[in-house]
């Protein structure tokens, strides 16, 4: 229903008829609004640029400025997702400049003057044509959007059994634990098959009282108080690489492979996060149970270089600092990672990184104390001033 201004006495009056309302407003000269309005329309023009060169002076340069943020990802479904946000991202922005334009042409170009002051403006409820077009094109935009998602999120969802690697992910209370279930070698020779049955030598997951050992006091048991021999969703694998309180936990894989991720969580969830993946997933204890898809694959990491991964589900005490680093490199250098710590199994992760010539400690983020009743200092030797440890050695060759 239109809605009616009505005089007290019932008579319908528009407001701009009744005596007074023109006198109370007064008005300025006619010259003095236009002079005004092209005002308004140059420091809406001043901002505007201002914006451009704040953008254009930061250094960004127009690619890393097209992803909005994002990192720019290193597998080809990253690569989709960076798209798609782009895309949106896009879509919004034109849509809001649309928006931003009609309401300062409003304001600018249909202020009140002498001639319109006090008089009712024209209504246009029950346009018919005009409501169709703008109901319409809100769900024309919403079809697209959800279609271009659907396709995207369809890609990053796809597995297949053509994974070169399969990794077992194993996230705890407050670090992470890598095995490698299987690998198909670049150079064609047989397939390594790295599965343990049962648990294996150098278990974090240990009982209560180990846990008081290390922290000088107990804490409360995860998972419910579940003892280690329910848990039998956990995997172990015979190449393990497991994160401790002073290495940071490097998982090494190939490039250009289709790799396959097993995500299980041996306490609480945690989640799965590379930044430059442009992927998350939770890690769930007892993920059948919790009916999650604990799986899943990027068909390829497409350079080489060390990328820093993260917990991204709050877990506990020092959750943001369970941090590991996906260190890929070369499917030759895979190989011979891979044999040489099959044929050393006392061999570290960081000897075994180095007899492949690669920095033996992770180069994207460093370990972190987790002594309860620290003076502030780092060991003996240590700078108050300096919290990082000092066996770690961030930077190195990248
Ligand atoms: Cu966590």
């Amino acid at each position: 229903m239109q809605v009616m201004w009505h005089a007290p006495g019932g008579v319908s009056a528009h407001p701009g008829e009744q005596e007074g309302v023109k006198l109370a407003h007064g008005g300025r000269p006619r010259s003095r609004q236009v002079s005004s309005t092209s005002r308004a329309v140059k420091r809406v023009g001043v901002v505007a640029g201002l914006a451009l060169a704040a953008l254009v002076m930061t250094g960004c340069d127009a690619r890393d400025a097209m992803r909005f943020g994002w990192p720019e990802g290193i597998t080809p479904e990253a690569k989709q997702m960076g798209d798609l946000w782009t895309w949106s991202v896009i879509a919004a922005l034109i849509m809001g400049i649309l928006v931003w334009a009609l309401i300062f042409w409003t304001i600018s170009f249909h202020r009140a003057n002498d001639e319109k002051k006090g008089v009712f403006p024209r209504q246009t409820a029950y346009n018919v044509p005009l409501e169709l077009t703008y109901t319409a094109i809100p769900f024309i935009i919403i079809a697209v959007l959800f279609y271009f998602t659907v396709i995207v999120q369809n890609d990053v969802e796809s597995k297949n059994n053509d994974s070169k690697v399969v990794v077992d992910v194993t996230a705890f209370q407050w670090n992470w634990k890598f095995g490698y279930r299987s690998v198909i070698f670049d150079d064609g020779t047989p397939r390594y098959e790295g599965a343990q049955p049962g648990v294996g030598e150098g278990n974090p997951f240990a009982g209560p009282q180990e846990r008081e050992m290390h922290h000088g006091e107990e804490l409360p048991f995860p998972a419910g108080g579940r003892d280690d021999d329910i848990r039998t969703y956990l995997r172990f694998d015979k190449i393990e690489t497991i994160g401790s309180s002073s290495e940071i936990p490097i998982l090494v894989l190939p490039t250009g492979k289709r790799i396959e991720f097993n995500l299980a969580a041996a306490d609480v969830i945690h989640s799965f996060w590379v930044p430059e993946f442009l992927f998350k997933r939770d890690v769930l204890p007892f993920p059948e149970q919790n009916h999650t898809d604990n799986v899943f694959q990027i068909s390829s990491i497409d350079r080489e270089g060390a990328f820093v991964g993260r917990c991204a589900e709050m877990c506990g005490t020092y959750h943001s600092m369970m941090n590991f680093e996906v260190r890929a490199v070369s499917p030759q250098a895979f190989d011979a990672y891979i044999k040489f710590r099959d044929r050393n199994p006392q061999a570290t992760n960081a000897q075994a990184l180095e007899a492949i010539c690669q920095e033996p400690k992770s180069v994207t983020t460093v370990p972190f104390d987790t002594r309860r009743k620290s003076d502030g200092s780092i060991g003996a030797t240590g700078d108050p001033n300096n919290t990082r440890l000092a066996s770690c050695s961030p930077g190195g060759p990248q």
